[in-house]
């Protein structure tokens, strides 16, 4: 049995060979993304970012838990752009994704390398392409930090959490507005420590200057994800904000929004693939760069020559 078969069968082992292979951008990766696809469309996603050491990864291993009781196929991928060096001050407390859990259903991924082409939002999106395929219901996606990648990477989910902890308060205001509007649902963790009930009167305060009458009116939802309080609200939450995209199109338009994103980025690789190739085979650009050099030329009429010779279709 080939491995394709093996992943449509539910197979663990060929699930991971096929994510790795998509990572790496293996030789003929878009070829299996395209068998794959017809599978794919079933899965909801949901984001969570957050500053380093803020709960995320506790947040996810106890939703997935409520998840799994549920009985819902879940798929987990830790997204860490930061290199493990400058991020090794904080592996010490951190939950490491890999120890979360071995329940039955949960399939659970890091990710840290970019991909050649499209970056780690590109290849995060792919993965969940080929998690969505093999079935799961829910994919969890944790970002550590709250850069453009992570914006990029929780932009594509379909509910997306921000996370903040007491110790947030000064920098709640000082907060990037690209997070600001991604977040669907608050929530402020560790609760159990001084501070928290501040950092939730000033979100609600900034939050209450953006709620307009008809639109999701993003909840802050207090956890302590330690002691496995208020979970269940959170999950509660995201079931509700599942619920009002779904009956008001936004999820549709949503989706839609991400198809021509994809599209775009597809051909525009392909258009890159080409031009390369072309262009390396049939002119000699350092002939033309010295014919520049020498005067005898300028680089805008001589690309303007060479693209009119290519012909990208063939
Ligand atoms: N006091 C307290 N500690 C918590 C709570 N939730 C998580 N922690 C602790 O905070 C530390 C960091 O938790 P993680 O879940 O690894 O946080 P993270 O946001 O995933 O961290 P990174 O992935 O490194 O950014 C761990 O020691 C947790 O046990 C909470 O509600 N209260
Ligand atoms: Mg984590």
């Amino acid at each position: 049995m080939n491995v394709l078969d093996r992943f449509y069968k539910g197979d663990k082992i060929a699930l991971s060979k096929l994510i790795s292979y998509v990572e790496n951008q293996s030789t003929g990766y878009r070829k299996l993304l395209a068998q794959i696809y017809p599978k794919a469309g079933r899965a909801y996603r949901v984001g969570m970012t957050g500053p380093p050491g803020a709960g995320k990864s506790t947040i996810v291993d106890k939703l997935t838990s409520l998840l799994t009781k549920e009985k819902k196929r879940v798929g987990i991928i830790a997204v860490d752009p930061t290199s493990p060096f400058t991020g090794g001050a904080l592996l010490g407390d951190r939950i490491r994704m890999q120890d979360l859990t071995t329940r039955d259903g949960v399939f659970i991924r890091s990710m840290a390398t970019r991909g050649s082409y499209g970056g780690l939002a590109t290849s995060t999106k792919e993965v969940c392409l080929v998690l969505d395929a093999f079935g799961k219901d829910w994919i969890l996606i944790e970002t550590v930090g709250v850069g453009q990648v992570e914006l990029d990477v929780v932009n594509a989910c379909d509910t997306t959490i921000v996370v903040f902890v007491p110790e947030s308060g000064d920098s709640i205001q000082a907060m990037k507005a690209g997070l600001m509007e991604i977040a669907d649902i608050f929530v402020v963790n560790k609760s159990d420590r001084e501070g928290a009930k501040r950092v939730i009167s000033e979100l609600d305060m900034i939050l209450d200057i953006r709620r307009k009458k008809g639109e999701w009116e993003c909840p802050i939802v207090s956890t302590e994800a330690l002691n496995n309080k208020g979970i269940d609200l959170l999950l509660a939450k995201i079931f509700e904000h599942k619920k009002f995209i779904s009956e008001n199109g936004v999820l549709e338009q949503h989706r839609k929004n991400q198809i021509k994103g994809d599209l775009k980025r597809i051909i525009e690789l392909k258009v890159k693939e080409l031009l390369d190739e072309k262009i390396l085979n049939s002119f000699d650009i350092d002939q033309i760069a010295e014919r520049v050099y020498k005067g005898e030329d300028d680089p805008y009429s001589a690309g303007e020559r060479v693209l009119n010779k290519v012909n990208l279709g063939k």
